[in-house]
């Protein structure tokens, strides 16, 4: 058993929920602390209530626990962070620079913290390179972009081991996203099992970056343990599962479900999914610490039917 104290902000949320879940087979229950601004319905291990926007909660619990290691997802995403520009932007980057400042004061000597596809705009034609310009249109865009470009320079200036992945919309069974545009991916599966019809609320042929959740777990945890000499992208690292629009992930669906059905009602969403790009290129995160997804269109259907039957049926 590894000797790590990991703490997870955020931990509530769509990827907290199963990240902790996955850091305590690896590294062992009590090694990880689950923190959230909410109590969780259901709490099987260590958890710490926590608003990341005060620095000095924040202190306390990583001196607490000896917190080594930190996993920061709170954040309020792109959909969400529309409603309320100013005050997204100060929770978003409040929390992180919190996040930074403690973890250098406490000799905490990694963090982990989630970038999005959603740093990538109007300047990227279909596929975002690992270097394309970054001109995002949100303000959850704005501030992925802020954050990792700080993480760049707690690297540079203070030796910081600080880690990032722009992740693609993130599709699983366990938990359900809120506030982001590539919501519908797990929405939709809810309604196909419940033999609902779905209400999209982009257009059919909105392409975007996806992957499935395990996919994402992987990555996340690859690129933690990846040696230092291997992390050669300290801003964020381009990341992809696989790519599709609402018409094809419907007629996957379709392929188990043949009589599920689709209707198209685009709303201010569409125009935040029209300024992501369609495809990314993550042959950096392949060539640096050996990342490959497992999970294609198909197959991530397959799971999401077969598991959301169970909770429903
Ligand atoms: C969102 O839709 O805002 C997020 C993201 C792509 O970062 N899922």
């Amino acid at each position: 058993m590894r000797t790590e104290c990991i703490l997870v902000i955020g931990a509530n949320g769509q990827i907290g929920s199963v990240l902790v879940e996955y850091l305590r087979e690896i590294y062992g229950m009590d090694q990880v602390i689950a923190s959230d601004i909410r109590q969780p319905e259901f709490s099987t291990g260590r958890f710490e209530k926590l608003d990341a926007t005060d620095a000095n909660a924040l202190a306390l619990i990583v001196t607490k626990y000896k917190v080594t290691q930190i996993y920061h997802l709170a954040a309020i995403l792109s959909a969400k962070g529309e409603q309320e520009p100013l005050k997204t932007w100060h929770i978003n980057m409040q929390t992180y620079f919190n996040v930074l400042e403690v973890a250098r004061e406490n000799g905490v000597t990694k963090i982990f913290y989630p970038s999005s596809i959603a740093v990538f705009g109007d300047q990227v034609e279909d596929k975002a390179e690992q270097w394309s310009y970054l001109d995002p249109a949100t303000v959850y865009g704005i501030s992925k972009t802020a954050g990792e470009n700080w993480s760049n320079y707690y690297f540079k200036r203070y030796g910081m081991d600080i880690r990032s992945l722009r992740y693609p919309g993130i599709v699983g069974y366990q938990s359900m996203p809120g506030g982001g545009t590539t919501d519908y991916a797990v929405d939709i599966y809810h309604k196909a099992v419940k033999g609902e019809v779905f209400e999209c609320f982009l257009s059919e042929d909105t392409k975007l970056p996806m992957i499935y959740i395990s996919d994402a777990m992987d990555a996340t945890v690859r690129l933690m343990e990846a040696p230092k000499e291997k992390v050669t992208v300290r801003t964020g690292y381009n990341l992809a599962g696989m790519s599709f629009s609402p018409k094809e992930i419907a007629a996957s669906i379709q392929k188990i479900i043949p009589d599920f059905k689709i209707i198209y009602k685009p709303d201010f969403r569409q125009e935040i999914a029209d300024s992501w790009p369609k495809e990314i290129d993550d042959s950096a995160a392949r060539k640096d610490w050996g990342w490959r997804p497992a999970y294609s269109l198909d197959k991530m259907t397959e799971e999401m039917i077969a598991e959301l039957r169970k909770k429903y049926q």
